[in-house]
Order: C-alpha cells, then sequence, then structure tokens
C-alpha cells in the first residue's frame, strides 16, 4: 500500500481553496493531494462531506492555578478530549505567572500539568502579570527562544492587571522578541467604581455583572491599548472583543495602518446581557467577561468576522462548575456577581455555532469559516503551515463535516467537566463527524477515540518580525 491512510471522496476546505480531492496521509503527515489516489492500509469514504483542516483554538483555559477554593472543571485530560469530540486538534491554552513567582516556572509548571494527558497538539500563551526586570529581560527571551512566542496581558482584575508603564515594557520586549502581546482590554477603575455603587444599590445578581462592565469600559480600554501598541511601534492582538464599541475602535486603528489584530468568540454572537436575567444564580451560567452585549453587537461582530477586521474565533473557554462545592459558579443565593468566577465552557461548541449560524446561515463562506477558525490562529500565532491547513507536508489533522445534519446542544452531548453548557438548547445545522489528528482517528461521531498523553506540545515560530 501507498499510504497509511486515504480519505477518499470529499471536498476539501482551506481558506483559499474548495476542490473534490483525496488526500494521503503518511506517518501522520499529508503527502498526496489528488484525484484516484491509490491505495491506503485505512480508507475513509468521505463522499459528500467537507474535509476541513482541524481546528485551532488559540483561546481556551484548562487546568489554570485559581485562587483559593477555586477549581477548573478541565484539566488536559477532559479539555483535549472536549477539543478533539468538537473537531479541534490544536490548543493554545495560558501558563499563567503568579505576582511575585517566575514566569518561567508558571510555564514548566503547565508542561508537567499537559503531560500524559492531552490528547491533541498544544502550545503555550503565557500571562504575565508581574514583569521584573528579570521576567522582562531573560525568562521572556529565553521562553520565546523556546517556542512560547506569545504572551497575555491583563488591563484588569487586581491579581492580574497592569498599569500603562508596564504594558509599554512588555510590548516592547514584544517588539525586541517578535511575540505577539494579547491584551484583555477592560478599564479596572471604571468596574471596581461600577461594582461597589450596584453592591451599595443591593443589586448583586448574577445580571449585574455586565451593568458593571458596559461597553464603553471595554472601548476605553481598547482606544488605550491600540494607542500604547502605536506608540511602541509593535503588533498586538486584542482578544475575545465584545461588540461594536470596542470593534470601532479597532477598525480606526486598522485604517490609520496600524497592526492590529482582534479575536471574538461564539458568545458574542449568540448571547446577550438579557439572556443572563435568570431566575436565581441561573444568570451566573452566563458570566464572562466582556460580558455578553446585544442583537446590534451581534451584527457589528458579524461585519467584523465577514470583512476580515477579525483573523480569529477562539472559545475563551473557561470552565467552571455551576454545581460543586469546589471551582463553582454557584455561590448561593446571597453571593455578588462579582464573587462568581469569569468564564464559560465552549471548546466543544465553537466549531458548531459559528458553522451553523455563519456559514449555514450564509454570514461567511466555508474559507473564511477555515480562516478564522484554523489558518488564521495558525499563521498569527507561528504554526502555519504545519497547523491550519490541508497542503502536502502539513500534519494531517482534520476535521469532516455532515453539513446537513441537524442536532440541539444539550450538555449530556459534551465531553468536558463542566456540568453546563451555556448553548444549552440551541439548534444547529452541521456537526463534526469524524476528527483525525496526525493520521488517527480521534472522534468518529459517537465515541472519542484519541489517548492521554497522545498530543505533542508545539513549539511556534516566532508571530511577528523582530524590531530594535
Ligand atoms: N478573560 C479571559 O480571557 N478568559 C476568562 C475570563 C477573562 O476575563
Ligand atoms: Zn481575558
Ligand atoms: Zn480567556
Ligand atoms: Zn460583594
Amino acid at each position: 500500500v501507498e499510504f497509511d491512510l486515504v480519505v477518499r471522496g470529499g471536498t476539501v476546505v482551506t481558506s483559499g481553496d474548495t476542490a473534490r480531492c483525496d488526500i494521503g496521509v503518511r506517518d501522520g503527515r499529508i503527502v498526496a493531494l489528488g484525484e484516484r489516489l491509490g491505495e491506503g492500509a485505512r480508507e475513509i469514504d468521505v463522499t459528500g462531506r467537507l474535509v476541513l483542516p482541524g481546528g485551532v483554538d488559540a483561546h481556551c483555559h484548562m487546568d489554570q492555578p485559581q485562587g483559593p477554593g477555586l477549581r477548573m472543571a478541565d484539566d488536559f485530560e477532559s479539555g483535549t478530549r472536549s477539543a478533539a469530540c468538537g473537531g479541534t486538534t490544536t490548543v493554545i491554552p495560558f501558563a499563567a505567572q503568579a505576582k511575585g513567582k517566575s514566569l518561567r516556572e508558571a510555564v514548566e509548571d503547565y508542561h508537567r500539568r499537559a503531560a500524559g494527558k492531552a490528547s491533541v497538539d498544544y502550545a503555550f500563551h503565557m500571562i504575565v502579570t508581574d514583569p521584573t526586570p528579570v521576567v522582562l529581560n531573560e525568562e521572556l527571551p529565553e521562553l520565546v527562544s523556546q517556542g512560547c512566542t506569545s504572551f497575555k496581558i491583563y488591563m484588569t482584575y487586581d491579581d492580574l492587571k497592569l498599569q500603562d508603564r508596564q504594558i509599554l515594557d512588555c510590548l516592547a520586549v514584544a517588539r525586541r522578541e517578535g511575540a505577539l502581546t494579547m491584551i484583555h482590554a477592560e478599564n479596572a477603575d471604571c468596574i471596581a467604581w461600577l461594582t461597589q455603587a450596584l453592591e451599595a444599590a443591593g443589586l448583586t445578581a448574577p445580571k449585574y455583572h455586565a451593568t458593571a462592565r458596559p461597553p464603553v469600559v471595554e472601548r476605553e480600554a481598547t482606544h488605550r491599548a491600540l494607542s500604547l501598541a502605536e506608540l511602541v511601534d509593535v503588533p498586538i492582538l486584542i482578544v475575545h472583543v465584545s461588540g461594536a464599541d470596542a470593534i470601532e475602535q479597532i477598525g480606526w486603528a486598522q485604517a490609520r495602518g496600524l497592526k492590529i489584530h482582534a479575536e471574538t468568540c461564539p458568545q458574542y454572537i449568540t448571547l446577550t446581557a438579557q439572556d443572563m436575567d435568570l431566575e436565581g444564580f441561573e444568570g451566573a451560567k452566563l458570566i464572562c467577561s466582556p460580558p455578553p452585549r446585544d442583537e446590534a453587537s451581534h451584527e457589528a461582530v458579524w461585519r467584523g468576522l465577514e470583512s476580515g477586521l477579525f483573523q480569529v474565533f477562539s472559545s475563551d473557554h473557561a470552565p467552571f462548575r455551576y454545581d460543586d462545592v469546589e471551582g463553582k459558579k454557584f455561590a448561593g443565593e446571597q453571593a455578588c456577581f462579582h464573587c462568581v468566577p469569569n468564564g464559560i465552557p465552549g471548546l466543544e461548541t465553537r466549531l458548531a455555532i459559528l458553522f451553523s449560524e455563519g456559514v449555514m446561515k450564509g454570514r461567511i463562506d466555508l474559507n473564511r469559516f477555515v480562516s478564522l477558525t484554523s489558518s488564521g490562529p495558525a499563521r498569527l500565532y507561528g504554526l502555519y503551515p504545519r497547523k491550519g491547513t490541508i497542503a502536502v507536508g502539513a500534519d494531517a489533522d482534520l476535521a469532516i463535516w455532515d453539513a446537513d445534519h441537524r442536532w440541539t446542544v444539550t450538555n449530556d452531548k459534551l465531553h468536558h467537566a463542566v456540568d453546563y453548557t451555556p448553548y444549552e438548547g440551541m439548534e444547529l445545522q452541521g456537526r463534526v463527524m469524524t476528527t483525525i489528528l496526525r493520521g488517527e482517528v480521534v472522534w468518529d461521531g459517537g465515541l472519542f477515540h484519541g489517548q492521554a498523553g497522545n498530543g505533542r506540545f508545539l513549539p511556534r515560530d516566532r508571530p511577528c518580525p523582530r524590531g530594535e
């Protein structure tokens, strides 16, 4: 036989092309594309199906250490299993530095958390919370040269946020090292001030999370982040952009020629702040930051996905159980919204939601879908063309789609360790019937066939040119 695997008869879609062809795989890589390829030891007939590059989820959290009494529901085992079952073959979660601690140790710790557990390939972004001279001048350059070529910084949260001066220091290092800085843009003081006022008025239900973080809070921080990047003359990426106000700022900066990249997430095209107005504490299931906005913002996000203002569509999977003693969102009827951990699950539903709401409803085409969910993040974060495309030489990471299949999202169909999905009851068209990681089937539409420990760490290229 000529190949280990032949995927035969499908319609192959990349960010630039759509073509009927067979895919020949040897040793985990694509070695041939064409019609009527020779025999494979294993053959999968995908006539009538779409064959896309496996998804790259460039923003997801798993097994990330939390404060006392709090724990993420998903570790690398359940998190990557869930990814595979949703068509995602590469994840880039975060190794977070604790204030006063070493960044290098955070990355080493994270390697240990992933090893033996991951069933899809993975890379790490770092989170820089304490940019000391040692971190800036020694640890960051060394970690970048070891393939952790992007890092996130926060403008909010007391235990994470940086001052503008510190952000400038980080951006200068990113410029020197050719790393990409990801920025969480929300104004911390505005949120603290609004939160205090809401609490004083007794307005503590989950829905007030959105009131405490209105669009102007994100808009101001986004504008400030763009300005700091302009000052240092370095590309940045604004993560989890929620709606029209921040989008307007990003469009303005891009029109000025600044290298501003932007990411959005499923929650910002599907959920609204109003959806958080639920009985009892149920609204906590939708608490994420920035919060979901409104229909007008959904439309603005769609325009940005279609136009190319956004290059990345990630889940921002941040898994906390609703009903659990440890690591919970549900803190009892008395708890305030600001005590609820921020973040919602979405690794497994990311692709299906964009496929159904975007491609099936005619808002974006299939090539754009691939670009936003796979090749865009692979390019931007230094994984392309090994990941993010179907081409000779690329890893044989494939998601095979049945575009006709209609189904309803329910948490019992998902493979994460979270006890709810914010998308419960949502009706979708299109699903991943097979996921292939480096030539091996890891999901067959009913069962997970991946293996903990088979996922490999991916050292990444530098995303940006190095400046002086
Ligand atoms: N930011 C994230 O990136 N994820 C979860 C919560 C948050 O604020
Ligand atoms: Zn964030
Ligand atoms: Zn996140
Ligand atoms: Zn409180």
